[in-house]
């Protein structure tokens, strides 16, 4: 018996019917989102052979050299989504500032933001990578949106999501009614529902961090990180398993998938900066859909969520992932 396909147009629009909060504008924004990253993908998967792979001569505003395919990316979600009538501005990690819709366009009611390629070091190597995204309202003046109009806090977001560039190329998206993956069918070029409400288990086995920067990690992380290395001889009295990518969408991912919590904390390296996550179109979209799948997401004080954001590219500490553990480690950020 043939098993049928629920494709991405088709779960939104029942989803709808239960939950009324996808109206037809974000419908077909996130379709459009979604055509884009299978644009991204296609051009992520020849490598070599579409002549996108290594860096541009120039820097980003976080000071990061920018990948050919940052460039892309970054160039296909402008162009993707300029026309459609939905959005108000768009802002990127690859902009120093929000991009306002062209006059030429009608603007819409929402605002789109975007990591267009997350995990860029791994770009040339072969490793997964990919797009992770957020959706804000726009204000209601009808006025080109400001940086101003960007600055709010994750529990705003009508939606968020995040393509995985990988063996199979998948797009995760939740519009607060639960946590849904899609894979792509590369012969029909259409997204399929493949994994239904996506549920985080509580507890885990597994961290995710770049352990190297230990000796610059806070106490409350240290002292974490050396309780799970100690294992079953320890404090915690079972083993743990550690993975880190170095792409964020790819850990979050297998989080999403068999538990895990992932971590990024501030550290002494540069005390300006809280980490490397950044708040707005990073760890808010990941803090979105880890707490639609019954995981929790704090800067190690505060829910993720709850943060009031002041700058475009502000980064935060995160702990995402399974709920008890994200709550043991945010515990020990309070004791003494
Ligand atoms: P980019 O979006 O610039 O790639 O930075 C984010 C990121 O690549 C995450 O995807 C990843 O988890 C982290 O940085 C890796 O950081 P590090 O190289 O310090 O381990």
């Amino acid at each position: 018996m043939r098993k049928k396909r629920v494709s991405l147009t088709q779960h939104l629009i029942e989803a709808h019917r239960t939950s009324h909060n996808i109206p037809e504008a974000l419908r077909l924004l996130l379709e459009v989102v979604g055509r884009a990253c299978k644009t991204i993908g296609s051009a992520v998967g020849k490598g070599a052979l579409g002549d996108i792979l290594g860096s541009t001569q120039t820097e980003n505003i976080q000071g990061e050299v920018q990948k050919k395919l940052d460039i892309l990316s970054n160039q296909i979600l402008l162009e993707s989504n300029e026309w459609g009538g939905y959005l108000g501005a768009m802002a990127s990690e690859e902009m120093e500032t929000i991009h306002p819709i062209s006059n030429d366009y009608p603007k819409g009611k929402y605002l789109l933001l975007f990591d267009p390629l997350d995990g860029s070091t791994n770009i040339d190597v072969n490793v997964s990578i990919g797009t992770i995204f957020s959706v804000l309202h726009a204000p209601e003046t009808g006025q080109t949106p400001s940086e101003s109009d960007f600055m709010q806090p994750g529990s705003k977001q009508v939606a968020a999501g995040y393509a995985l560039y990988g063996p199979q190329t998948l797009l995760v998206l939740t519009t607060g009614n639960g946590v849904n993956c899609f894979t792509l069918d590369r012969e029909m070029g259409s997204w399929v529902l493949t994994q239904p409400n996506l549920m985080i288990p509580e507890d885990t086995s597994e961290y995710a961090i770049n352990s190297s920067n230990y000796r610059f990690w806070h106490p409350p992380v240290q002292r974490y990180i050396r309780e799970m290395q100690e294992g079953a001889t320890g404090l915690l009295g079972k083993n743990f398993n550690m993975r880190w990518v170095g792409s964020m969408v790819t850990d979050m991912h297998r989080i999403l998938n068999r538990g895990g919590i992932f971590m990024y904390p501030a550290d002494t390296r540069n005390p300006s900066q809280a980490g490397r996550i950044r708040l707005l179109y990073e760890a808010n979209p990941m803090a979105f859909i880890v707490e639609q799948a019954g995981g929790a997401a704090t800067d190690g004080h505060n829910r993720l969520m709850d943060i009031q954001p002041k700058r475009l590219h502000q980064r935060v500490p995160v702990f995402l992932g399974s709920k008890n553990e994200v709550a043991r480690i945010t515990r020990y950020h309070s004791e003494p």
